[in-house]
């Protein structure tokens, strides 16, 4: 299955920076220590200098996530029910890890365009393609340093992300135009795929500190770990949803990637796919009814939605490329 090779070693990539002994297949960048990354030498303006124009669609809002229908990975957007699907970046780099910002105006996302991966906040032009001169570089990142999985906070104000250490990685705060960060977490553990609660006070992420992959939550300062799953399966990728009641996340406990539900106390666990192939990237809708996720249950990775209880299952994208990764924006 080459698009689930090709996919699952993407996904790798950006999940994770030195997984080789969980995962023997994947490619390991160098762990080769370089300089720490440093904040871009010069101030520019913020993304929140250039508004978006109002898009205009079917209804449902948008769909923003990562297609190589184009030859390698680039951000598309299509309307909430998968029509319309254009490209919002077109550029030989690998560009990944799409995130509205909860006001729906800015586009965050991770990219190699200037070698290692690196955090770029876009501006959109009524949906069509990003206009390159207009990205505002967020991290400065080197080979061995790479800034991956960014999250916006709900004001707009911080972008958490996950920047590979030595050992590792861990989380950082940078601010949302670039000019500041600060360190979350500390550990040679792989902590990774930050997520705010809807009120801005916590953060949810996955972390190999415990010796397998785990969902936890800290304070928005980094303090007060506290482990939300306790299973030998790898557990991550999860999402607050909207009305902070529930976290989405990715688990193979039973067997392959299904996508769970759980409070934000790690109880009332609940799973919402039962499907032999990879279910995985959960995306609340701004509403809270529904998720989007991606899955290769229909021969390569789609782009669907159910409603959040898991029911009525419906595919949005048609394309023999890798479709995943969304981010639902009204
Ligand atoms: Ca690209
Ligand atoms: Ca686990
Ligand atoms: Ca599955
Ligand atoms: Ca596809």
């Amino acid at each position: 299955m080459p698009h689930r090779r090709t996919w699952f070693a993407a996904l790798l990539l950006a999940l994770i920076a030195s997984a080789a002994c969980a995962v023997p297949a994947t490619p390991t960048p160098a762990a080769t220590p370089v300089p720490t990354n440093t904040p871009p030498p010069t101030a520019v303006p913020g993304p929140t200098a250039t508004p978006w124009p109002p898009l205009s669609g079917s209804g449902g809002g948008f769909i923003a996530f990562v297609s190589t229908r184009a030859g390698n990975s680039d951000i598309w957007i299509m309307n909430a029910d998968g029509s319309d699907p254009r490209p919002l970046t077109a550029n030989p780099a690998q560009d990944g890890w799409p995130r509205w910002s909860r006001a729906g105006t800015h586009l965050v996302f991770q990219s190699t365009r200037d070698g290692a991966f690196n955090l770029y906040a876009g501006n959109i032009l009524g949906g069509s393609q990003v206009d390159e001169s207009t990205l505002l570089r967020l991290t400065n990142s080197s080979a061995g340093h790479d800034s991956w999985e960014p999250g916006w906070s709900p004001d707009g104000t911080l972008v958490a992300c996950s920047i590979q250490q030595a050992a590792g990685s861990d989380l950082f705060l940078i601010s949302a135009d670039g000019t500041s960060r600060q360190q979350l977490t500390k550990n040679s553990a792989i902590d990774g795929s930050p997520d705010w609660s809807p009120d801005g006070t916590r953060i949810v992420f996955f972390s190999s500190r415990d010796g397998n992959w785990e969902i936890y939550v800290i304070q928005a300062d980094g303090t007060e770990a506290q482990r939300l799953t306790e299973h030998a399966a790898r557990d991550h990728s999860p999402a607050w949803s909207p009305d902070g009641t529930r976290i989405a996340f990715v688990s193979e406990r039973d067997g392959n990637e299904e996508i769970y539900l759980m409070d934000p106390n790690g109880g009332n666990l609940q799973r919402l796919t039962d499907n032999p192939a990879q279910d995985s990237f959960p995306a609340w809708s701004p509403d809270g009814r529904r998720i989007a996720f991606s899955s290769d249950r229909d021969g390569n990775l789609e782009i669907y939605v159910m409603n959040a209880d898991g029911s009525e299952q419906a595919r949005l994208t048609n394309n023999p490329a890798d479709d995943h990764t969304p981010t639902w924006r009204q």
